[in-house]
């Protein structure tokens, strides 16, 4: 049955799709906005159902407010500073809205909705420097500031369900992708590249480390999954991922690809996009996900890159 659902993150890449998946299954949805004085939300501007609500993860008094309002069934916490590579420079500020927002959330959540169902946005990167796969066996070994708040935030969802019998979920996602990513991400950056270079507007494309391994999904596959990890009997932890793994040279060759041209033509290595620590190597192992959920990607790695390329492309107008 639907019911009402409360987002934090609402005008970020996944606050996007699951709003709108979740208004097309005729929840009430209700999305935490920040002040911001240039915000124009364009990832939620085409959903007029979407009911905005002023608060900062940051301040646990906003929380309390929004949720003694709005009282939701089912909440997504999926604010977050969530650039690993800034998260370097703003250690401190990352640990603020990442780790201390999650727990304002689930304090907030304690004292004025304690039966409500919350979504924790955990991330791959907490496996950090532990080998491929990695599954809800495998040991945190964060490499970031930003890894180090998620398993801060991981944790203490664990405490919040032990000790005070709150119905939390945490869902290991592992990289998922749009053309809703924020441009500084790395397959955003390139396929934004590869168009403008298509596009005769620009010649080159500076990279970091191109031998880093991901999983990369299909971002609206992965907001199923947050809203269906609410629907089971029991708050886990579950891991999703596609099971196939890239290198960033595969993904820079695969959209170059797409519009017929060579990367290793355009490509140029950048020192300062490397980071101080990498995370070397991230497969997730599906499997619990698969038995659990019902779970399974819809979209190929090739079929994700395309997208994501031409999406660029019609960006550029050309
Ligand atoms: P995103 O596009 O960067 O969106 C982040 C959202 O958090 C935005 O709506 C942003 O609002 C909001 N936000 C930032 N600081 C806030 C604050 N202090 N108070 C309230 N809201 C704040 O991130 P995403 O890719 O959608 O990821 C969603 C969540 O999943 C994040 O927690 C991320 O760490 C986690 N995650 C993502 C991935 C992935 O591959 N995408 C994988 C694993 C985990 P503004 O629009 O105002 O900036
Ligand atoms: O980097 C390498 C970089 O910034 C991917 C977030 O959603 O997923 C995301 O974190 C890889 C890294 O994502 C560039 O060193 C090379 O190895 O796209 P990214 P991320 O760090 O994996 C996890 C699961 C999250 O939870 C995070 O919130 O690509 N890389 N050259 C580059 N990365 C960037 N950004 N830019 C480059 O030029």
């Amino acid at each position: 049955m639907p019911g009402r659902a409360f987002i934090t993150g609402v005008t970020g890449q996944d606050g996007s799709y699951l709003a709108e998946q979740l208004l097309a299954a005729d929840w009430e949805v209700w999305g935490l906005v920040r002040r911001s004085s240039s915000a124009e939300h364009g990832r939620v501007a085409h959903l007029p159902k979407l009911v905005h609500v002023r608060g900062d993860v940051t301040d646990l008094p906003s929380l309390i407010t929004a949720l003694s309002n709005v009282q939701p069934t089912h909440i997504y916490n999926l604010a977050a500073q969530s650039s690993v590579a800034d998260s370097f420079v703003q250690p401190i500020y990352t640990a603020q809205v990442v780790g201390i927002g999650a727990a304002n959330l689930f304090e907030a959540a304690r004292i004025a909705c304690p039966e409500a169902r919350i979504y924790q946005a955990s991330s791959s990167e907490m496996f950090g420097a532990s080998p491929a796969p990695q599954s809800e066996h495998t040991r945190f070994q964060p490499c970031s500031p930003y890894a180090a708040a998620k398993v801060y935030a991981h944790h203490l969802a664990v405490h919040y369900r032990r000790t005070y019998g709150m119905f939390i979920a945490c869902g290991i996602l592992f990289n998922h992708e749009s053309d809703r990513r924020g441009p500084d991400f790395v397959t955003r950056h390139i396929a934004r590249g590869v168009a403008r270079i298509h596009a005769g507007r620009e010649t080159t494309l500076p990279l970091g480390n191109l031998e880093a391994r991901r999983d990369w999904g299909w971002a609206p596959d992965y907001t199923r999954a947050m809203s269906g990890l609410l629907m089971l009997d029991e708050p886990i932890d579950l891991v999703v991922a596609t099971g196939v793994s890239h290198t960033v040279a595969d993904f820079a060759a695969a959209a170059f690809a797409v519009v017929g041209k060579d990367w290793r033509s355009h490509v140029v290595l950048d020192a300062a996009r490397v980071r101080p620590c990498e995370v070397p190597d991230l497969l997730g192992d599906p499997t619990r996900a698969k038995t659990l959920l019902g779970w399974a990607p819809s979209v190929s790695f090739t079929q994700l890159v395309e997208r994501m390329v031409e999406a660029e492309i019609r960006r550029e107008g050309t």
